[in-house]
């Protein structure tokens, strides 16, 4: 099996394994069939286990395979993170604080029937029910970096379609400068809205936002599926967004409502510590945290939790066709 590989990093067998296995396995799926799918797919992903190899996964949340094309113009020579890893290690505070908390606590989370709204300054106001969400727009595979402002990245491959193409069936209106992104707010679903124990502290619901110009930007996706299937709870189920050049926290998950405004709409971790979260959040390696350095990741492939690549951080997360968008900002003082 042919792998990509970047010269300047030397990877382990077991790399380049994962990738050829997801692969291999849209192979096998195309060939298959429907029928096939269930027990593929129903498969324990414990094989690629975070920290043995042989830890079983409570990943029992049924998702569903996606109808998508590949889009050629997002497959870096990188090692993909393996599917049990992006699924296992999760930052998603409704569902507990710990990174293994999403997994164990939302495996039950209802997702089906959603509503996603689409209002504010626009022309023509959108409600989108679930099956919308995977069949409103045709769905494509892109595989992005997620560079978390922790210092870990992964590269994953997603499926979805741009923001901007949803959004310009809202039309907005040139009033629309901003655009606001609100979680579910369901206590008795997430644990973690119940208290500010259980939270991290986090006023709930979860909000983000993006200026139009970075929400309409063609890398700005709304994400629906990962490793070729739905998302599952613990990544954002049914549709979260996905901001490759920003920190992961942009990446607003199970997202109920986008609202177009002409103010810079609040940001939930601007909001609990705005000296060490800007709005803007743009990956960027001369801006430390000012608890921590940015200058370089950690990069989750395989193996263990201390055996992984650290690698340099890239401005805009080496999604560098952003950066006319920030022409002339002091990207210190807006971070
Ligand atoms: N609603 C909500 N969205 C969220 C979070 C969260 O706690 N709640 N965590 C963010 C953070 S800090 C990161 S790094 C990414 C992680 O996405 P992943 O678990 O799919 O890798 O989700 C982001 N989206
Ligand atoms: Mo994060």
């Amino acid at each position: 099996m042919a792998h990509r590989f970047k010269p300047s990093q030397t990877f382990k067998d077991c790399d380049v394994t994962d990738e050829s296995v997801y692969r291999d396995r849209r192979n096998v799926i195309k060939s298959l069939g429907f029928a096939g799918l269930g027990a593929l797919m129903s498969q324990p992903a414990s094989a690629f286990g975070w920290f043995t190899d042989d830890e079983e996964k409570k990943d029992t949340f049924r998702t569903r395979p996606l109808d998508f094309s590949v889009n050629e113009n997002f497959k870096p020579d990188e090692v993909l993170t393996p599917e049990a890893k992006v699924t296992s290690y999760n930052n998603f505070y409704e569902f507990g604080t710990d990174k293994s908390d999403p997994v164990n606590n939302a495996q039950q989370f209802i997702t089906e029937p959603w509503t996603l709204k689409v209002d504010g300054l626009v022309e023509k106001p959108l409600t989108l029910n679930y099956d919308d969400l995977f069949t409103r727009l045709a769905l494509e595979e892109r595989i992005y970096r997620l560079r978390c402002v922790e210092a870990w990245s992964m590269v994953i491959p997603w499926t979805g379609f741009q923001l901007s193409h949803l959004l310009a069936e809202a039309k907005p209106l040139s009033s629309a400068k901003y655009v606001a992104f609100k979680t579910l707010y369901d206590p008795e679903q997430m644990p973690g809205q119940r208290s500010r124990f259980t939270g991290g502290g986090v006023d709930y619901p979860y909000v983000e936002g993006l200026r139009i110009d970075e929400a309409t930007h063609p890398l700005t996706m709304l994400a629906t599926g990962v490793y070729g299937k739905s998302l599952p709870p613990q990544n954002g189920a049914p549709v979260r967004l996905v901001v490759p050049w920003k920190y992961g926290f942009k990446s607003i998950k199970s997202i109920v409502s986008i609202t177009l405004t002409d103010k810079e709409p609040p940001t939930t971790w601007k909001r609990l510590a705005h000296r060490e979260y800007g709005f803007y959040a743009n990956v960027n390696p001369a801006v430390d945290h000012p608890r921590w350095s940015q200058a370089s990741e950690r990069r989750i492939t395989s193996g263990g939790l201390f055996n992984q690549n650290r690698i340099p951080t890239r401005p805009f997360n080496g999604y560098e066709e952003v950066a006319s968008l920030y022409a002339g900002m002091d990207l210190s003082k807006f971070y």
